[in-house]
Parts: C-alpha cells; sequence; structure tokens
C-alpha cells in the first residue's frame, strides 16, 4: 500500500472539529481512526459467503461485494479518477450504488450524492461546486434520458468521464456495470492503491436546502463510520439483518441511519428496490424476509392505506418500521405496530449530522409521541430563544448542535456558515423543538425558509429565485402548502407588474424549461396584489401561510 505524501487534496473547503474535540472524539472510540472502507472490508471478511446485497433476481456475497468494488476501485483509477477526486452520483437504488460507493470509499474517490430527481439545474451546481471529474448516472428513468443529460453536462463542463448504468452505453460513456463486474485478469483481485485517511471527506451530503443553492456536507471517514455503526447498533442490527433500501439510496437515512452502510458492517443483507409503492415493497418484504425498513410519514402512510385494504401478511418477518425525515402525526404513529406489525421507530436526523431515535424498547407513548434522543452520548443539544438564550425544557426553541457526527461548516461556504454555525461550532438546525423532561425531542415546527414535501426538503429562496426570472413577476414569495398525502406541498404567492398574467402553468413551463427537479415546481399559484410584510418590511410568511390555510378552509 502506498502512502500518499501529498496533503488530504479536499480538506480545503471544509471545517474541521477543533484538535482537542477531535482527540476527545477518538479517545471515547467515537472515531475509530480507519476508513469506512476498511470497517467495511473486515466485516466483508468475516462472512465471505452470506448474501451482501440484492437486487431482484441478482445476489451479491461479501467476497463478491468486496472483489466488484476492488476491481472497481482499479477500474476508476484506470480512467484517471483517484483519491481525492468526486463523482456525482445520480443513480437509483440498484446493486452498481452500492458497488460504486463502496469502490469510493476504498480509494478515497468521493461521491456527491445526487438525486434521481435531479436534472441540469442542480446536477451543473453540484458538479461544478465539488469540481466533479465524473458523473454517474441511469441511461433511462422514468421516462427521463440521464445518459444524453449527463453527456451536455460533461461537455460543457469538462468532466472527464461519464458513467452509465443501462443496456445500450453509447459510445463515449463508460459502461458502469461492466466497470462493477466481477474481477477479471486485467485487475488486481485487492486494491493496493492509494486509501483514504480516517479524517479525509468520505461523502459529500446534500443539504436539506435553506439558501439559494444547495450547500455540500462533507463527512469524514470518521465521522460517518460512526453515524453507521452507531446507528446499527442502537437499531439491534446483527447479521440476521435484511435491510430493505426503498427510499432513494443517496439519502443520508437509508444510506447510513444505520441503512445500507450500517447493515453491511454488521453483516446483514441489503436488498435494493426501485421505489417504496406498497404493492411491489409488500412483495419483496415477503419474498426476501425483510426484518427492518426506512420510510418517510408520506410512504408509511401509503404502507398503512395498503394494508388497511390487502391485509399485512406479507409483512410477517418485519420487525422495525423506522419513519423520519418530517413530522410523522401522533395518530398515525400509533396506526403503525398494530396495521403493519412491525415497532416503530421516529427518526429526527439531518444529513448535516445529528440523530434522535426512539429507542426500540421505549414506552409506545415515547415511540407515538416523540421524535426521539440524540444518539451518541457525544451530541450536544441545546434548545435556544432568538437570542441564543437556553431554554428550559418543555419550552419549543430553537435546536442547536454539536458532536462527533455533526460537521462544523459546509463545505466552501463561509458565508452560509456565518449564517448557519455559531463561532463556537453549535449549527442552526432551523428546527424548533421541545425536550421533555425524560430528554426525548418533540419537534414542534421550524424557522427556517424550506418546504418538506413527503420528506424531500425544497429551499424557499431557490424557488423564488427561478420564479423571479419571469419577466411578468415583480415579487414572490414560495410558502409550504399543507398536504394530507405529502405534508406540504410548495405554493407560491406572486405580485405581478402591471398588466402582466400568469397561471400555474406558465411558472411548472417555466420551471421545466430552466430544468429544475420536479419536485420544486410550485402547485399552487396565488396572484395578490401585495405581499403581506412584518414590520420591519419583511415579506411575512407565517401571515402567508396562514392566508393559504384560509383560502384551503
Ligand atoms: C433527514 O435529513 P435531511 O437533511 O433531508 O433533512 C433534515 C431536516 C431536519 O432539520 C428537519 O427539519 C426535518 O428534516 N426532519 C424532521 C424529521 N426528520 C427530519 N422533522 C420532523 N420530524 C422528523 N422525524 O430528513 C434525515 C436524515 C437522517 C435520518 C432521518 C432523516
Amino acid at each position: 500500500m502506498s502512502e500518499a505524501p501529498r496533503p488530504t487534496p479536499i480538506a480545503e473547503g471544509t471545517v474541521p472539529w477543533p484538535g482537542d474535540v477531535a482527540r476527545e472524539y477518538a479517545e471515547r472510540g467515537w472515531w475509530q481512526g480507519r476508513s469506512l472502507g476498511a470497517e467495511l472490508w473486515d466485516a466483508a471478511d468475516r462472512r465471505p459467503d452470506a448474501v451482501a446485497v440484492v437486487d431482484g433476481d441478482l445476489r451479491l456475497t461479501y467476497r463478491s461485494l468486496v472483489g466488484r468494488a476492488d476491481a472497481a476501485a482499479s477500474r476508476l483509477a484506470d480512467l484517471g479518477l483517484v483519491r481525492g477526486d468526486r463523482i456525482v452520483v445520480q443513480l437509483p437504488n440498484c446493486w452498481q450504488f452500492v458497488v460504486l460507493t463502496l469502490a469510493c470509499l476504498r480509494a478515497g474517490v468521493v461521491p456527491v450524492m445526487a438525486l434521481p430527481a435531479h436534472r441540469r439545474h442542480e446536477l451543473a451546481y453540484l458538479a461544478e461546486h465539488s469540481e466533479a471529474a465524473a458523473i454517474a448516472v441511469p441511461g433511462e428513468l422514468r421516462g427521463f434520458d440521464h445518459q444524453a443529460m449527463a453527456r451536455e453536462l460533461a461537455l460543457e463542463l469538462g468532466l472527464r468521464h461519464v458513467l452509465v448504468v443501462a443496456d445500450e452505453v453509447r459510445p463515449g460513456s463508460v459502461d458502469l456495470t461492466a466497470l462493477c463486474a466481477e474481477p477479471d485478469d486485467d485487475v488486481r483481485p485487492r486494491w493496493d492503491g492509494d486509501q483514504p485517511g480516517s479524517r479525509e471527506v468520505a461523502v459529500f451530503l446534500l443539504s436539506g436546502g435553506t439558501t439559494g443553492l444547495p450547500k455540500l456536507i462533507a463527512r469524514t471517514h470518521d465521522d460517518y463510520a460512526y453515524n453507521a455503526r452507531a446507528s446499527a447498533e442502537l437499531c439491534g442490527l446483527d447479521e440476521d439483518t435484511v435491510y430493505l433500501t426503498a427510499l432513494p439510496a443517496s439519502h443520508n437515512f437509508p444510506l447510513a441511519c444505520p441503512g445500507i452502510l450500517g447493515t453491511l458492517l454488521t453483516g446483514g443483507r441489503v436488498v435494493m428496490l426501485g421505489s417504496p409503492e406498497p404493492e411491489r415493497a409488500f412483495a419483496v418484504v415477503a419474498a426476501e424476509g425483510v426484518t427492518v425498513t426506512a420510510a418517510v410519514p408520506a410512504v408509511a402512510q401509503r404502507w398503512l392505506a395498503h394494508a388497511d385494504e390487502h391485509g399485512a401478511d406479507q409483512l410477517a418477518s418485519l420487525r422495525l418500521l423506522q419513519v423520519g425525515g418530517a413530522r410523522l402525526a401522533d395518530e398515525v404513529a400509533r396506526r403503525v405496530r398494530p396495521v403493519l406489525g412491525a415497532t416503530l421507530q421516529q427518526v429526527f436526523g439531518m444529513a448535516e449530522g445529528l440523530l434522535n431515535y426512539t429507542r426500540l424498547d421505549d414506552p409506545d407513548e415515547v415511540i407515538c409521541s416523540t421524535q426521539g434522543r440524540p444518539m451518541s452520548p457525544g451530541d450536544e443539544v441545546r434548545i435556544v430563544d432568538e437570542s441564543d438564550r437556553d431554554l428550559p425544557d418543555g419550552e419549543p426553541g430553537a435546536l442547536l448542535t454539536r458532536g462527533p457526527y455533526t460537521p462544523r461548516g459546509y463545505y466552501r461556504a463561509a458565508e452560509q456558515n456565518a449564517r448557519a454555525f455559531t463561532p463556537d461550532g453549535w449549527y442552526r438546525s432551523g428546527d424548533v423543538v421541545r425536550r421533555r423532561p425524560d430528554g426525548n425531542l418533540v419537534v414542534e415546527g421550524r424557522d427556517k425558509d424550506m418546504i418538506n414535501r413527503g420528506g424531500e426538503k425544497i429551499s424557499a429562496e431557490e424557488v423564488e429565485n427561478l420564479v423571479y426570472r419571469l419577466p411578468e413577476v415583480a415579487q414572490v414569495a414560495a410558502v409550504a402548502m399543507p398536504d394530507a398525502e405529502l405534508g406540504e406541498r410548495v405554493a407560491l404567492y406572486v405580485v405581478l407588474r402591471p398588466g402582466a398574467s400568469l397561471t400555474l402553468d406558465d411558472v411548472r413551463t417555466a420551471m421545466a424549461a430552466a430544468d429544475v427537479a420536479r419536485y420544486k415546481w410550485p402547485e399552487r399559484l396565488e396572484v395578490v396584489d401585495e405581499l403581506l410584510t412584518t414590520k420591519v418590511g419583511k415579506i411575512d410568511k407565517k401571515a402567508l401561510r396562514e392566508d393559504l390555510a384560509g383560502r384551503l378552509g
């Protein structure tokens, strides 16, 4: 193994934990000083013949999984992609996602975890901001030609490679399925190239979005391995665990809470499924004996409705249903065990780090009416008023946090960091929570300008910036519209220029033309004479939300 003499190539732009804090995290054993790759390969070596990944008819043993990932690391190196390079990864839930991610973790190539729903608008920004060398996409997905989009982007931005999972890989693109194939004579059996240090960046996650442009969260090997390992332990994962990945795999929740990485660290089995749609998902749970899965509240509600109609016999093996990403209504929470037969775990987490979980043996009252408590004894949580003064238990306030898996700043974002982090490194989550005397947190709302559409986070500012491009628009505000199915959808309040007219369709057409991910497209338009403002003249979003509630009846 060659020790890299050069400095960490991408430490620039990240905000490290202070030295004494990092030392404590290491001394307490939370940071193990090893790369995620090293930890995963150890786990694989303990159970080489056990099935690690299932995708449809394909079943990969641990031996095959790490063999393929090692081979993929070599093949990436042959393409000139080495430690410190970034790849924008936009893949659906498929086995290639797992092999590519493991290859990256092994060789120190950093995946930028994009969503399948993203389009040029998002991907161009992510590629540029991360200075990506390559992009990985499906050929076609839900009728959209990702390969064509990726090749345009590559040309425009000078990406060196387009990696594609498809039956038909066009000349000039790299066949990602072949890249993830079993080792052949051309590649060394075990990756013996550069390996990343534990304090280096393992993955870039995307922030939930409160600013005009999404931010990248640089999660290190030390912190992300702890995130996955400690989550796996808290959730009682073991070698018999069969984890169903039904949410988009590049989200922190299904990736590492404990998700794919936590399951693989424990020697369990990961089942990849393209969508959480209940008919398919229930059948796969039954066929594969799934024991654990993660859902957002909108998915949990669909599963409950499906079970109401067709029963839940197919879910007999399901032991644990994790629900998070948005507030789960207490009434819905109370139906999970009786209807689906699984223990509910509420998860209040964030890609920025802090994870709160209800514990498996908590009383029903805690599981059904709180969003749990921090995972780690190293997690620090403060609940504060507008002046950052600590509030007593029981009083709702803004959540601030620091800890062994919560980085101290976004990547290359000094200006946003000044707002989103306090000078002594507390992350301002933007959530309004209350702490009960038993330590559990209840999410009461939020003070950040974001719309949570079925767990997908949409920055109001980003939508507003896009709408301001329309010549008809004088003033715009994007606000959350309550929705029974998804929790929230995007609604717009618009003041038009004199004589102009505008319909919702016009706005959505403009969003499509700007290649914006569809989940961000507004779903209601209110044209008004003026926008309600606060005493200091800022647009009053709270008043607008109340106005909208009135109009919706
Ligand atoms: C998860 O991560 P992100 O980064 O997509 O979004 C984080 C935000 C939180 O700040 C909060 O506003 C909201 O999503 N949220 C919840 C929640 N879980 C997340 N709000 C109310 N109740 C909950 N249970 O969403 C995420 C990351 C890891 C695990 C689970 C969820």
